[in-house]
């Protein structure tokens, strides 16, 4: 691993901070979903229903543990901490006139935290928390109006921070949009307007809509870039791309042709526009004949041509398989289900676990741009138990890991410019597709549960110190 490589760990805001309310912070999206953002049992609400309990309000309620969460990073080693910021902290409705002194004050301390121990903080701007206010008012990314919300929220805070951060991500998993079923999660939008204010994903869809607020994101992203530069040149702006591994199912021919169709569409029409600065043709294609128009101004082309990021991150999960043809034997998932792969096992959640294709991935990924990569999530969701002696025996989390490290080396002897490995979750959170606490990542445990027991207590796994031998050896003692 070349010297200065970025170990670490990621976390998003609205996942771990809780204090979804306090000093000032408005509700965003996440704060509005009872169950997962992505896929299932969701109905927006802000108010509590009696007997019911958000996890996502509460998370692990970093907002006042960040100095002990910090400190016990430090312990492992870690050169950075991807985190996020909650949009709605800082702009509580998205487009207030001035922003909260409080929200911002929280972030300050926060890096001044990581600096005391040299950690370097990298920064997704926006992490599935759009501000419900801009939900309501503009029905979120599909208003052209939001892009101009966005950019002076990334004024503020890269004026604010331009010392203090260097790293930056514009949205996390921008092409969760490509995919049905994201529309509020991704866009802070609903297909049919406030109206459905009850709704699950399937019913809240429209491409149309996820494609136009996909463009506006876009164009918010370069525009963000560049206005990024022209505060700190020194500024590193990426992407973030949700990658999702492909193999034809069969050699047939249509499923090579339909894995590279899936591919496209969903892991590079992305990062090819924000990479490159430009629609790609089979990307024009593919909304014409899904009957997608994009409104656009004629000034649109030349923002993502002078907005193209500095480098190109990723989290990666699973591998999946495409097929032509109608098949039975699925597997379940995050947002893509699909077929089985005898060759591989699956977690507990049925996610595909291939660190090959890790491997696979990088190469795909370097060979397309020739700019420098970065691993933002990767790693196990997985039940933990306390044991009688009060350990966590995480071997599985471990093996998950050390794996996925193994194929990465290999990627860099293949000749990936790797910049650094931010494993997912490295402190218990609440996930994303389920909304559950009981889907851990961490290396270190916090004491909740589903139902908001516990004492929020801190407590290093098994993986723990693994992981920090393996930061401590720069990935030599895995
Ligand atoms: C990614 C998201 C993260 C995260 C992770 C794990 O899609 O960027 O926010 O949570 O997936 O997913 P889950 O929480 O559903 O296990």
């Amino acid at each position: 691993m070349k010297k200065g490589f970025l170990w670490g760990g990621a976390t998003a805001a609205n996942q771990v901070e809780g204090a979804w309310n306090k000093d000032g912070k408005g509700p965003s999206t996440a704060d509005m979903m009872t169950g997962g953002t992505h896929t299932q049992r969701r109905r927006i609400t802000p108010i509590l229903e009696e007997g019911t309990y958000y996890p996502s309000h509460e998370a692990i309620d970093f907002y006042s543990h960040y100095k002990k969460d910090i400190k016990l990073f430090a312990e492992m080693g870690f050169k950075t901490f991807r985190m996020s910021m909650n949009w709605s902290r800082i702009f509580p409705n998205g487009d207030d006139a001035s922003p909260n002194e409080a929200g911002l004050k929280f972030y300050d301390d926060v890096f001044d935290e990581l600096k005391k121990y040299n950690i370097e903080p990298f920064v997704t701007i926006s992490h599935y928390e759009t501000p419900f206010g801009l939900t309501k008012k503009y029905n979120g990314w599909v208003s052209r109006e939001v892009i101009d919300c966005y950019v002076r929220y990334c004024e503020t805070i890269f004026n604010r921070y331009k010392d203090k951060v260097q790293y930056w991500l514009t949205f996390n998993e921008i092409n969760v949009l490509t995919l049905p079923g994201t529309l509020f999660s991704g866009a802070g939008a609903l297909a049919d307007g406030m109206e459905s204010i009850d709704f699950s994903s399937e019913e809240n869809d429209n491409a149309q809509m996820r494609f136009q607020a996909l463009h506006h994101q876009f164009v918010a992203s370069a525009k963000a870039v560049k206005l990024g530069h022209s505060i700190n040149p020194d500024f590193k702006i990426g992407c973030m791309i949700a990658y999702m591994c492909n193999y034809p199912h069969t050699c047939n021919p249509d499923d090579m042709l339909l894995t590279q169709q899936t591919t496209q569409i969903n892991n590079k029409f992305c990062s090819d526009i924000q990479v490159r600065g430009y629609y790609p043709g089979y990307g024009k294609r593919y909304l014409e004949d899904n009957g997608i128009e994009i409104k656009m101004l004629p000034e649109d082309e030349e923002i993502l041509k002078e907005g193209t990021v500095d480098f190109y991150s990723f989290s990666y999960y699973m591998s999946l398989l495409v097929s032509s043809q109608p098949q039975g034997d699925t597997v379940g998932g995050n947002l893509m289900g699909g077929i089985k792969n005898p060759y591989l096992e699956t977690t507990e959640w049925g996610w595909q676990v291939d660190p090959k294709g890790l491997r696979y991935t990088l190469n795909e990924v370097y060979d397309r741009y020739q700019i420098p990569v970065m691993i933002v999530e990767n790693g196990l969701g997985a039940v933990d138990k306390v044991e009688e002696d009060g350990s966590i025996q995480d071997d599985y989390r471990i093996d998950y890991l050390r794996d996925h490290i193994i194929q990465m080396k290999e990627a860099i002897k293949d000749g990936v410019d790797l910049m650094g490995y931010t494993s997912w979750g490295c402190i218990d959170l609440v996930s994303v597709s389920s909304g559950e606490m009981k889907k851990r990542y961490g290396f270190i445990y916090v004491d909740k549960d589903n139902d908001g027991n516990g004492t929020l207590e801190r407590k290093p796994k098994k993986s723990f110190n693994w992981y920090k031998k393996v930061i401590e050896t720069n990935g030599e003692n895995l």
